[in-house]
């Protein structure tokens, strides 16, 4: 029986969770990325087979990288834009030259991933990551004061905004500043408000279909070097899946997928799978976008959100939330049987919970919580398998 590739982020050697904490996880792999290389450089193979000793000396694997960052010049199609490029396709060559496989990026302008709340209190006292509009609205108004801002909302929405901002005490103003603001994944640097305002400058004329233009250009180039290398691509969805701060959004739908996939019709242009980002809209219907792409699926994130009317969601436990996971968990073993490929997978965020509550660790990626996701994953997908027919 093909199973699921376990494994849990880490980023690197300053990581708080170490290698040993993610091996008594139960994970045989980990992914990682080499986060002291600015983006846009090479990645030396030196530097590569490096990190590949620490890991393989602590009795675990890398085959998946997350992530590769694609330079903002490249999305922009700024400068030297077509130099990064070809420094791309030399990371490439060096990370298969190394024997990794998977290489992870996204295509969201300037931030990853965005939250408002990186500590909201859930019924049993766990925290979880929160993403609540109105405060979003605010920040965007008022703390970040984003010129033209208002005519992405309706005067209501100005008006709820208003109201929730002259409510909040100035503790959480600036929790909330710092949480939007928090810096890209695996870097202590946050950003300032005038470097996020200088570069939205710098997508002022770029709206989604040229966005959209510029990704399938820069996979007309990378993926056929890619598939020549035996490694495959896998992008990561918009988190949030809808337009923040005025910015365009290529990666949030299942439309979206279907032209990307079609654009560049190699299978070494695919997805990382995130459910929690796909899932964060009413809209998409994460099994059947999984059974449509899951040829193309390279690397699965495995995680749950809880949505409101209004928009609003936090991450739910990862079998609770209005993802059915162990739907989608039966798919992708039966998936996995057809093709004969095991699809690396891991347990994407976790409540901080228990001794985590006092630790400071990269939001999102305490031990404990993210322990319980893939144990709870795990557990689900040994059943299942036990019960499929052969
Ligand atoms: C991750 C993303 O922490 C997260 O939410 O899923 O940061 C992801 O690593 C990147 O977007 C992939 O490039
Ligand atoms: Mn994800």
């Amino acid at each position: 029986m093909i199973r699921m590739e376990q494994s849990m982020r880490w980023f690197g050697p300053n990581d708080p969770v170490s290698l040993a904490d993610i091996r008594q996880a139960g994970c045989t792999a980990v992914v990682t990325a080499l986060h002291q290389i600015p983006y846009g450089e090479v990645w030396p193979v030196a530097e590569i087979e490096a990190r590949q000793k620490l890991i393989e000396a602590a009795g675990l694997r890398w085959t998946v990288i997350e992530s590769l960052p694609v330079h903002e010049a490249i999305k922009r199609q700024a400068g030297q834009w077509k130099q990064l490029v070809e420094n791309y396709k030399q990371s490439l060559r060096n990370v298969a030259a190394c024997g990794l496989k998977v290489v992870t990026y996204n295509f969201m302008p300037i931030l990853d991933w965005l939250r408002t709340d990186h500590a909201y209190e859930m019924p049993d006292g766990a925290r979880a990551l929160h993403f609540e509009k109105l405060a979003f609205a605010a920040f965007d108004l008022f703390l970040l004061k984003r010129p033209g801002a208002e005519q992405d909302y309706t005067d209501a929405e100005i008006r709820a905004a208003e109201k929730r901002f002259a409510a909040m005490p100035d503790a959480e103003k600036q929790t909330l500043f710092q949480n939007i603001l928090l810096g890209l994944p695996g870097s202590d640097e946050a950003f300032t408000p005038a470097r996020v305002l200088e570069a939205l400058r710098g997508y002022a004329q770029i709206g989604p279909e040229l966005l959209k233009q510029h990704l399938f250009e820069f996979l007309q180039e990378v993926v056929p070097v890619a598939a020549e290398l035996g490694l495959k691509m896998a992008i990561h969805p918009d988190d949030p899946p809808y337009p923040v701060l005025g910015l365009p959004r290529v990666v949030s739908t299942e439309q979206d997928v279907a032209e990307l996939l079609g654009a560049v019709p190699s299978p070494a242009n695919g997805l990382c799978f995130c459910t929690g980002s796909f899932g964060a809209r009413a809209d998409n219907d994460i099994r059947r976008m999984f059974n449509r792409f899951g040829e193309r699926v390279h690397f699965l994130h495995l995680r749950n959100t809880k949505r409101d009317e209004q928009g609003n969601f936090f991450e739910a436990p990862h079998l609770e939330g209005d993802t059915d996971l162990p739907a989608l968990v039966a798919d992708i073993l039966q998936l996995m049987q057809r093709t004969g490929q095991p699809i690396p997978m891991r347990p994407d965020h976790g409540h901080q919970m228990l001794d985590d509550l006092s630790k400071k660790t990269y939001p999102g990626y305490s031990a404990i919580g993210r322990l319980r996701g893939l144990a709870e994953l795990r557990g689900l997908e040994c059943g299942l398998a036990a019960h499929m027919p052969q």
